[in-house]
């Protein structure tokens, strides 16, 4: 199913008016509009091909209708996304619940929503149906070497695939932990995950990037191997210029300083990316920006700050992708949100007064750089989302649209009720 262009046209003349009076009254205070709305016009997200169906817990899943049954029909609704919103046209898929059996075809698939792809994901947390060894106490720190063999061979076949693909990134996640004081050699844990790395990175093309995720609990409760941003990074160093630390932000414990994180491994140039999402308690894989957009909007003032003071490229300087869960919501609805809710963070920060804040700083006047940073987040700039979208062919209202259009009546129409699409 693929939204026409005219149906996005007709819904943007319905709302057109009303937007232009709300984008005029926030655009007068805009310093630099051009620049800015050039940079919004820019930024894209990746969606991850695991989050176009139900999520579930380890209570159960519920079901939504006309969840996409194959490869094809992921690729489709992330070109529905993008259709609507210009700003997510790629998308980062998980091997192996999304193995490219054709890959010229897939990349044609891609192509023809305007889609590329984004990094790829290996899987070394389930057992696979083939697999002769298991994961079920670790994979690349696993104390058997053919265990971690297994696991290695498993991420350079997820590189081939992404070659094939052009993405030129791998994101690796590990469940690797223990369970109960006494159960590992932390030490040794660490060596053999860093010895198993060393050999994925010797396969890496030269243009590739290995993106190391950490977590500090779940699915292990006493330790993880790659447990938090100073263990990723050890590891990254120790990897070399291609290995970077990818923040996840539900993988902190609460109440962490992430953008104090984010700000220093930018400065180091270890910083690869992000997997958004939100979170009250721990990895909850919310929509991003539905808990903590506070959070979510000092991230990116560290980000912007950080990324002009190397000049990096904002949209292409490091990776930008969604990691959520999808329980109860659409997900292409709630993909739609999280979306939203990134580019409002991103564009509030773009409205920071830098040089206030700088002389705030210097000055030590705290309250001052106080005022500064909330004038900005307290900006309503969703108007200058929509004409950012608007001048790049999407609509005003993304999800105003999907449900004008029926778009998920369509597709329950065309899949079916009950489908189940691939993932955890
Ligand atoms: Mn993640």
């Amino acid at each position: 199913m693929t939204m026409e262009q005219h149906k996005i046209d007709e819904h943007n003349h319905q709302h057109i008016k009303a937007h232009q009076r709300r984008f005029d009254f926030v655009a007068e205070d805009v310093k630099d509009l051009d620049g800015v709305m050039q940079k919004l016009q820019a930024f894209n997200i990746a969606i991850p091909s695991w989050a176009l169906g139900t999520g579930g817990t380890r209570f159960g899943r519920f079901s939504g209708g006309g969840e996409p049954r194959s490869l094809e029909e992921k690729i489709a609704d992330v070109g529905m996304i993008h259709a609507l919103n210009r700003s997510s046209n790629s998308i980062s898929l998980h091997i192996p619940w999304d193995i490219p059996k054709d890959a010229d075809a897939i990349k044609a698939e891609a192509k023809h929503y305007g889609l590329r792809f984004d990094a790829v994901n290996s899987n070394t947390f389930q057992d696979q149906k083939d697999a002769s060894l298991s994961y079920k106490y670790g994979s690349l720190h696993h104390s058997d070497k053919a265990v971690r063999k297994q696991a290695v061979e498993h991420n350079i076949e997820v590189i081939k695939y992404g070659v094939e693909l052009g993405s030129n990134a791998l994101s690796v996640w590990l469940s690797d932990g223990s369970n109960f004081p006494g159960q590992l050699n932390f030490r040794k844990a660490f060596q053999n995950t860093l010895e198993s790395l060393q050999e994925i990175y010797e396969a890496l093309p030269d243009d590739w990037k290995v993106w190391i995720e950490y977590k500090p609990f779940e699915p292990n409760f006493y330790s993880t191997t790659i447990g938090d941003w100073g263990q990723s990074h050890l590891l990254a160093s120790k990897l070399g210029k291609k290995a970077l630390t990818l923040v996840d932000l539900g993988h902190h414990l609460p109440n962490t300083n992430i953008e104090q994180i984010v700000s220093l491994l930018l400065m180091e140039e270890k910083l690869a990316g992000f997997h958004f999402n939100d979170s009250k308690y721990g990895d909850d894989d919310l929509t991003v920006g539905s808990i903590n957009p506070y959070q979510l909007f000092l991230i990116f003032n560290e980000l912007v700050e950080g990324m002009d003071a190397r000049g990096l490229n904002h949209a292409t300087g490091i990776g930008w992708m969604i990691d959520a869960s999808h329980n109860v919501k659409d997900p292409i609805e709630d993909l739609l949100q999280s979306v939203e809710a990134i580019k409002i963070a991103y564009a509030q920060a773009l409205l920071v007064d830098t040089a206030a804040l700088a002389a705030a700083q210097q000055g030590n006047d705290v309250a001052k750089a106080q005022e500064v940073l909330q004038a900005a987040y307290r900006t309503d700039v969703r108007p200058l989302i929509a004409e950012a979208r608007l001048r790049e062919g999407g609509a005003l209202d993304p999800i105003k649209a999907f449900r004008e259009q029926e778009v998920r009546a369509g597709l329950i129409k065309q899949r079916g009720e009950k489908t189940v699409a691939t993932g955890l």
